[in-house]
C-alpha cells in the first residue's frame, strides 16, 4: 500500500488528489490479497495483480462473505496465471461517488479460496473490521464442509463447486453495493506502469520462477 502511493507520488506528482492502491492477488502462490485492506478516498483507484494461479476479486456483502452481491457487482472473472508466464492480467475501478465512510467487501470465488480467508476490504469501520469479514467468511467453510450435493435447485447458476451454500438469509440492505464503477476490465498484460511498479517493488523475479 504504501509503495504504491510513494511510487505514485514520484511517478505522477501533480496528481497528489486521487491515490492508487495496488494489490497483490496471490502473491507468492497465496491465497491472499495483499494488502488485506485499504482506506480509499472518492477518485481514488484501486489496482489489483493478480500474480498466480486462478483467481478472482469479487464483490459480496459484509453479511454474506463468500456469494456475489448482485449481478452486477464489481467481479474481475477468473484471472488465470501459468507458471511460465511474464505478464500478469490485472483489474482495477475507481471509487465514484462513494463516502470515504462507506466499506466494500471483496472475496475470491474460486473453489474454497473464500471460505479460506482470501477476502479484502475497502474501508472497512470500527463496526465492521476485516477480520469479522474474514472470520465469518472461514466460518461458512466449516459448517459444511465438502457439503456440495445440497442445492439441486438451479446448480448450474455461478456457484463454484465446491462452495457451500448456506441458507439465503435476510436481505442485509446496506446498500454498500455498486457504488464503484469497474474502469479497465481484465488484459492479459499489465500497463507500462504497472510494470514498473512490479519491477520496483521486486516482483518481477518472482513471478518468473
Ligand atoms: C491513478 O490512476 C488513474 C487512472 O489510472 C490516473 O488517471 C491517475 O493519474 C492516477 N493517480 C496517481 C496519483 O497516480
Ligand atoms: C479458472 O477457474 C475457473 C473456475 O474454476 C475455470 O472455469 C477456468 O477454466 C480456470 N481457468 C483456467 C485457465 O484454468
Ligand atoms: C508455458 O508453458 C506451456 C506448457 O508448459 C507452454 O505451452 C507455453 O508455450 C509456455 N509459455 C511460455 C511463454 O513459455
Ligand atoms: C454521482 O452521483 C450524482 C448524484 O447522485 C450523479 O449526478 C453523478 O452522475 C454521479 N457520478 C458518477 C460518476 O456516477
Ligand atoms: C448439507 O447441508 C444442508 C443444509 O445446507 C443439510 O440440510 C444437509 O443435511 C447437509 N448434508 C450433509 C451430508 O451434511
Ligand atoms: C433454474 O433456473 C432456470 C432459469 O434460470 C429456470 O428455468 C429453472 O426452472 C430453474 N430450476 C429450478 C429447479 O429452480
Ligand atoms: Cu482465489
Amino acid at each position: 500500500m504504501r509503495f504504491s502511493t510513494i511510487f505514485a507520488a514520484l511517478l505522477v506528482p501533480a496528481a497528489a488528489l486521487a491515490a492508487n492502491f495496488t494489490v497483490k492477488v496471490g502473491n507468492a502462490g497465496g491465497l491472499t490479497f495483499d494488502p488485506t485492506e485499504v482506506q480509499a478516498q472518492e477518485g481514488d483507484t484501486i489496482q489489483f495483480v493478480f500474480l498466480s494461479k486462478n483467481h478472482t476479486v469479487t464483490q459480496s456483502t459484509f453479511a454474506n462473505p463468500c456469494t456475489k452481491s448482485s449481478d452486477t457487482a464489481l467481479d474481475s472473472g477468473f484471472q488465470f496465471v501459468a507458471a511460465n508466464a511474464t505478464t500478469v492480467p490485472q483489474y482495477s475501478f475507481t471509487m465514484t461517488n462513494i463516502s470515504s465512510s462507506t466499506p466494500l467487501w471483496f472475496y475470491c470465488r474460486q473453489a474454497d479460496h473464500c471460505q479460506k480467508g482470501m477476502v479484502f476490504a475497502v474501508n472497512p469501520t470500527a463496526d465492521k473490521t476485516f477480520q469479522a469479514y474474514q472470520a465469518k467468511a472461514m466460518s461458512l467453510g466449516s459448517v459444511n464442509p465438502g457439503n456440495t450435493t445440497t442445492t439441486t435447485t438451479n446448480s448450474s447458476a455461478v456457484v463454484p463447486s465446491g462452495v457451500p451454500v448456506t441458507g439465503s438469509g435476510t436481505a442485509s440492505g446496506s446498500g454498500s453495493a455498486a457504488s464503484a464503477t469497474a474502469a479497465a476490465n481484465s488484459a492479459y498484460r499489465v500497463g507500462a506502469t504497472s510494470v514498473m511498479m512490479l519491477s520496483s517493488i521486486g516482483l518481477v523475479a518472482g513471478l518468473l520462477l
